[in-house]
C-alpha cells in the first residue's frame, strides 16, 4: 500500500489487515463515541468492525489473543517498531496522543491501556471470560487485570531499560532483579492454590498475565524452577486462539 494511502486494501477472506506507516493524520479521539461512518478509515459496513492498532512484538499480541478467543471479527492495522529505538511510529500519535499499542477502536469508541481494553471487549463480548460480577472471584480477577501492568510490568521495563545502558545501569541490577524473583516468587505460589489466575476457569486475567510472564522468560530467568508458572506458559502457548493469533499477529519473540 502506498505511503499515506488510506484506502482499505482488498477483502482477504473475513479479516482484513492494513500497513498504516504514514497515514494522513486524523483528529484524536479516545474515549469519545462517534458513530462508524466518522471511524479515520473508509469502512463502508453495515456493521463496523474492531479495529486495533497493533506493534510488531508487543503487548498487543494479547487483545488479537482474546478477540480469537471470542471469536469476534478484527481488522488489523498494523505499525513496525523502529530497529535502533524500539519506540512506535509516529502515525500511532494519530490515533492516541502517547503512541503506544494496543490501541482498538469499536463502534465509535477509541480505547486504549490493555487492560482496559480487556474489561471492555469481555464486559461487551464474552462475559464467559470472567466470574460473575459482584463474587469474590470477580474481586480476584479484576486485581490481575490491573495487576499485570500496574506491578509485574514496571520492573519487567527497567529490566529492559537497565540491559541497555551497560555498567551504567549496573548499580540498579541487584535490586530489580529482586523484585523481579519477589513478583515471580509471589506468582509460582499464587498458581498453587488454582489451575488459573482465577479460580479453575480461564479468564481474560490469564491473558493480562501473559505478557508479564512471557517477557520474565524472555529476560528475567523465569524457567523450569518455577514449574507451575511455566507450565501455564505451556498451556496458553498450545490454546488455538493463541495460535490463530500469532498467525494473525505476526512475528512475536515471547511466545
Ligand atoms: N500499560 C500500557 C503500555 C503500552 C505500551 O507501553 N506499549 C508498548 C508496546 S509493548 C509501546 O507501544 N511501545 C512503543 C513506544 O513506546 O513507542 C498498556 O498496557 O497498554
Amino acid at each position: 500500500m502506498r505511503s499515506g494511502d488510506n484506502r482499505l486494501p482488498a477483502r482477504m477472506g473475513r479479516r482484513r489487515s492494513i500497513r498504516r506507516e504514514d497515514p494522513a493524520p486524523i483528529s484524536f479521539q479516545w474515549h469519545v463515541s462517534r458513530s462508524a461512518g466518522e471511524l479515520p478509515f473508509a469502512i463502508n459496513r453495515s456493521r463496523p468492525m474492531i479495529v486495533v492498532h497493533h506493534l510488531n512484538n508487543s503487548r498487543a499480541q494479547r487483545v488479537l489473543w482474546l478477540l480469537e478467543e471470542l471469536g469476534l471479527e478484527y481488522e488489523i492495522v498494523r505499525y513496525e517498531r523502529d530497529a535502533k529505538t524500539m519506540l512506535a511510529p509516529n502515525s500511532l500519535k494519530h490515533v492516541h496522543p502517547l503512541g503506544k499499542s494496543p490501541v482498538i477502536q469499536d463502534e465509535g469508541c477509541t480505547l486504549v491501556e490493555t487492560g482496559a481494553i480487556v474489561e471492555h471487549l469481555i464486559e461487551k463480548y464474552g462475559s464467559q471470560l470472567a466470574p460473575e460480577r459482584g463474587s469474590e472471584l470477580y474481586d480476584r480477577y479484576r486485581y490481575w487485570l490491573h495487576y499485570a501492568e500496574g506491578s509485574a510490568m514496571p520492573p519487567l521495563t527497567l529490566k529492559l531499560v537497565l540491559s541497555r545502558l551497560g555498567p551504567l545501569g549496573w548499580p540498579a541490577r541487584g535490586f530489580v532483579n529482586r523484585q523481579l524473583d519477589l513478583h515471580l516468587d509471589y506468582l509460582e505460589g499464587e498458581l498453587a492454590a488454582s489451575h488459573w489466575f482465577v479460580g479453575n476457569a480461564f479468564s481474560g486475567a490469564d491473558i493480562m498475565m501473559s505478557f508479564p510472564l512471557e517477557a520474565a522468560a524472555s529476560r528475567a530467568g523465569l524457567d523450569r524452577s518455577r514449574p507451575r508458572l511455566w507450565e501455564f506458559l505451556e498451556q496458553i502457548h498450545t490454546r488455538p486462539a493463541y495460535r490463530r493469533a500469532l498467525e494473525r499477529g505476526g512475528p512475536y519473540a515471547l511466545a
